[in-house]
């Protein structure tokens, strides 16, 4: 089917996000012929001309804006894509929905779940089309993992284990604040590994095992004082560099999780394990093709794990790429979820996961966080609908 309807997209932000975004955009078509819409990369939005001109030269933005509010006032755009640091997601939201755009947002949709409500009701009030980018979900081995757990080929699900490791911000000297580095400030960032890398595994654990109930945590900051970007000063950091917490979904399962950016050798090493009655997952972001399966209805001479390389055409979204056999990498995931936001709207059905279920994710991070401050359990207040 040819592509006849544009969907003229607004990016707010030109960082790592803003790049992973616009391929996205660029690639979908060539990939999902059935697609009658094709993303227009109309303006790229930043505060520096300069960042921004560069931006759009590289990516082929036709044009350059460095006030979101002059982006969102634009008759010619139709969705707004925000890929700023978290603190400036709500006001860009709101005023995006408020103007009747579609809203994609980065993970998470904001600081804290007080920030997150506003934007959730501007949006359902506008009723715009919106997803948040929690891009994992669109491996095709975690979207095989959920298939199999849907058919309930792992039968009642006990255990569920999740790790996001990195290591780049052991050195004392590294910074807080400014390009990249607002991740270490909370003023801008919320938290620390618990908003930017959990989110992810919590986003992946509640779509894969359903709500989290409660949870009980404990965090620590490593390097208590940085030099901070904008004032050139030492100030204290109030990130969290690790978090650790166990928790119980609402089908009785147990959960233990754990992030750091201090596990030297670690870089981004996403993993999950969960464990069933009738059979156990296994995935690892850096294997990412791979699904791991344990069926313990397995005839006993052959039973073992199952090292599945998801690469077949009947696995999920692999119809649509290369030949069996042949791998796809972490930019996929988010053409996946560029091709779903575009069938949902298509079909007027909302694109999961919805700023209503990314606020789902927010109350945990929000009953997490302060689990580790009181020392206490915490429940969390999710109402889960998602799938
Ligand atoms: C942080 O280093 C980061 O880039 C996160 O912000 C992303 O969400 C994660 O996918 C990879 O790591």
């Amino acid at each position: 089917m040819a592509t006849s309807k544009e969907l003229r997209i607004g990016l707010v932000g030109y960082g790592f996000m803003g790049r992973t975004h616009s391929n996205g955009y660029k690639r979908v078509n060539d990939f999902f012929p059935d697609l009658a819409t094709r993303p227009v990369l109309k303006a790229v939005c930043g505060r520096s001309e300069d960042k921004a001109k560069a931006f759009a030269g590289q990516w082929q933005y036709e044009s350059v804006e460095t006030d979101w509010k002059a982006l969102i006032a634009r008759d010619d755009i139709d969705a707004i894509d925000i890929c700023t640091p978290n603190d400036t997601h709500a006001p860009i939201a709101i005023a995006a929905a408020q103007a009747g755009k579609m809203v994609l947002c980065e993970k998470p949709i904001a600081r804290d779940q007080a920030e997150s409500v506003p934007m959730v009701d501007a949006i359902e009030t506008a009723g715009v089309a919106n997803t948040v980018w929690y891009n994992y979900r669109r491996a095709p081995a975690v979207t095989l993992a959920k298939k199999l757990i849907d058919e309930g080929r792992l039968g009642k699900i006990f255990h569920y284990r999740a790790n996001f490791l990195q290591d780049w911000t052991i050195s004392e000297d590294l910074p807080q604040g400014g390009a990249a580095l607002w991740r270490l400030d909370a003023k801008a960032a919320g938290s620390g590994v618990t908003g930017d890398l959990l989110a992810h595994c919590i986003d992946t654990a509640m779509w894969l095992n359903g709500g989290i109930d409660e949870v009980s945590a404990m965090t620590e900051t490593f390097i208590k004082e940085r030099v901070h970007t904008a004032t050139g000063e030492k100030q204290a950091v109030t990130i969290d560099d690790a978090c650790l917490f166990h928790c119980r979904f609402g089908n009785g399962s147990l959960g233990l999780f754990e992030s750091t950016r201090y596990a030297r050798g670690h870089k981004a090493l996403y993993t999950l394990e969960i464990n069933g009655e009738k059979a156990s997952i296994k995935w690892d972001l850096h294997d990412i093709n791979r699904l791991q399966f344990f069926d313990h209805g397995d005839d006993s001479l052959i039973r073992g794990w199952h090292d599945i390389h998801v690469s077949d055409g009947d696995m999920p979204y692999l119809d649509k790429w290369w030949v069996p056999g042949l791998c796809l990498g972490y930019e996929h995931t988010f053409v996946h979820q560029v091709a779903d936001f575009l069938a949902a709207v298509e079909a007027g059905g909302p694109c999961r996961p919805t700023f209503r279920d990314a606020l789902e994710t927010t109350k945990v991070c929000d009953a997490v966080l302060k689990s580790a401050a009181e020392k206490s359990w915490q429940t969390t207040g999710v109402d889960w609908q998602g799938s």
